[in-house]
């Protein structure tokens, strides 16, 4: 029985349980794959799956005879992931065989994607089993999952075996078994819209990418002194004056363009408001909402040497809680599905607070000393409005750490590198203490992507690429002192790409590949930690994030084919 034959039949069954066929135009260029003596696989996986088993010998694959399907009918993330991945599953290549030579038990015909939940999930959860199981036996290819999420898992690691051999066919493993889960549920991506505006288009290859590479979580940094690029419909004057121009903004449709683009991948978006500081860009739009910095009873920024200009809020005021309530409903309603609203609360000094006057009367009225005191009541105040409007918090470690009590189930972001600030204890100390004391945590203070250093990591056996291995080596458990139960509320760690030297020119090339290394770290087992390994396989996965059109900065000497600049 022919290939053609086989297919007709798995056309007709497809009828029977809802096909998902998607023909799409594929324009093949010539593509030689990566030629370096590396010993790893062109059709490696990254992240590395938990579980994997493959055969030596292939089967092969012909486009036009071959459909992926899945048990969940109608169901948007499923049926759009499907299409989406047609052109993904096909390395561009000028020439690329038929496998008509074959005998038909050497042709994979279809993959079925089978959803036990029988459920289309509209918005991931932390909580959300994201495992999912492949198998290949020779004709047909199998993708199980309790959920949509981890079939799009799923779906991408499939995608990624599929590649070309050096005679020309496309082909994949003939027998394959893969089970796979994430050892962090949190695999996050902080982007700062702010310091530099990051276009539409390139925040959605950034969603892409971070697809590609299994990250979960796309933490918008929002706000911050330099611009406010968000158009809020209640107050419009935020952009007004708040933005860097008129077109350097969100409009709430482009807002809900990358919430829905992340969403269909899998990932959430958790905005970011930071306040009270960081708020140089808000106070254009409402100068009444910040105090200044007092030379006895007059105004004098100057000798204020970190607060130069008006950048921190007046905690004393009413009108800012009633801003903020109002703010913060429009961006629970604009950002539906998603359950934490991140409030910075980062990087306040307080000596511009404790030398304004009023502030220093408000103090004695409410029988407060200090600038932690203030900083109590102002995150008081705003965990107590978010949790009005049915929000759970998310902030950086800045006032946990001063001292204010912050409730259990705020989620704390640590932040603070030694190696950055001096007098700071390592982050593996916050990190044991926060969860220790049982906080839910999300680590981000080793991974400064926008940081880049020049090199060579060597050492007497091996030379490496110094912004490759800086990046993967990161264990972060490393001196880690809590017990159990704290190791697990250490939920997942975030990559942060600060925005003061990046934006749309330079932001894919200056994350990716780097961010892949992270992301290996964060998804496969603790053992898969082997830079030397991963490095050669890193490089295949960045030469397939290059033919899937993110331009991604290599890591090794070569080439991977035309699509290299
Ligand atoms: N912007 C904001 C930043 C940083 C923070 N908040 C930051 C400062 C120093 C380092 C990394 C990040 N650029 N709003 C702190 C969370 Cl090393």
């Amino acid at each position: 029985m022919s290939h053609t034959l086989h297919f007709f039949i798995s056309i007709v069954l497809c009828f029977v349980i809802g096909i998902h066929r998607v023909q799409s135009e594929i324009t093949y260029i010539e593509a030689r794959y990566p030629l370096r003596g590396t010993p790893s696989a062109p059709n490696a996986p990254w992240p590395q799956p938990q579980y994997l088993n493959a055969s030596l010998n292939l089967t092969y694959i012909d486009p036009d005879f071959f459909i992926v399907y899945s048990n969940l009918r109608n169901c948007d993330v499923i049926d759009k992931a499907i299409e989406r991945y047609q052109p993904l599953f096909y390395p561009p290549k000028l020439t690329i065989r038929s496998p008509d030579t074959f005998d038909d038990s050497r042709v994979l015909i279809s993959v079925l994607i089978e959803i036990r939940s029988k459920k289309c999930d509209v918005y991931p959860d932390l909580h959300d089993d994201q495992s999912y199981n492949i198998t290949i036996e020779n004709a047909y290819g199998k993708i199980t999952a309790e959920n949509v999420w981890g079939a799009l898992n799923g779906l991408e690691t499939f995608s990624q075996l599929l590649f070309i051999t050096d005679d020309d066919y496309l082909a994949i493993n003939a027998s394959v078994t893969i089970r796979d889960w994430p050892r962090f549920p949190y695999r996050g991506l902080l982007l700062d819209s702010s310091r530099h505006f990051l276009p539409v288009p390139i925040l959605k290859q950034q969603i892409d990418a971070m697809s590609y590479n299994k990250y979960n979580v796309f933490h918008w940094h929002l706000s911050d002194d330099q611009s406010w690029p968000f158009v809020s419909k209640k107050f419009p004057q935020l952009t007004e004056k708040g933005a860097f121009s008129p077109d350097h903004v969100y409009t709430p449709e482009e807002v809900q363009d990358i919430i829905e683009h992340a969403r269909l991948r899998g990932i959430r978006t958790i905005p970011e408001f930071d306040s009270p500081g960081h708020v140089a860009a808000l106070g254009r739009a409402f100068p009444e909402f910040l105090t200044d910095c007092y030379n006895g009873s007059t105004p004098n920024q100057a000798i204020y040497s970190k607060h130069a200009a008006r950048e921190i809020i007046d905690v004393t005021k009413d009108e800012v809680y009633k801003f903020m309530k109002e703010f913060l409903q429009e961006v629970k309603d604009t950002f539906k599905y998603e359950p934490y609203i991140h409030l910075g609360m980062d990087e306040v000094t307080p000596a511009c607070w404790l030398s304004n006057p009023n502030i220093q009367k408000f103090l004695k009225d409410n029988n407060m000393t200090n600038g932690t005191d203030l900083m109590t009541h102002y995150s008081n105040k705003i965990l107590g409005i978010a949790k009005s409007i049915g929000a759970k918090s998310m902030v950086w470690q800045d006032p946990w750490d001063d001292g204010v009590k912050l409730p259990l189930g705020t989620v704390i972001g640590i932040w603070k590198d030694t190696s950055l600030l001096p007098d700071s204890p390592p982050w593996s100390y916050f990190l044991s203490k926060a969860t220790s004391e049982g906080y839910d945590t999300v680590l981000s203070a080793p991974f400064y992507l926008n940081m880049i250093k020049y090199g060579k990591y060597e050492t007497n056996d091996s030379v490496m690429n110094l912004e490759f291995f800086r990046w993967y080596n990161i264990d972060l458990f490393a001196n880690f002192t809590g017990d159990d139960a704290a190791r697990k509320r250490l939920i997942g760690a975030e990559t942060t790409l600060w925005g003061e030297f990046v934006d749309g020119t330079n932001s894919l090339s200056r994350l990716w590949v780097r961010a892949s290394g992270v992301a290996e770290r964060l998804w496969s087992s603790i053992d898969v930690n082997n830079p030397e390994d991963a490095q050669f396989r890193l490089d295949v996965h960045r030469c397939r994030m290059l033919r899937r059109g993110i331009p991604a900065a290599p890591i090794l000497n070569g080439y991977c084919g035309p699509y290299e600049a």
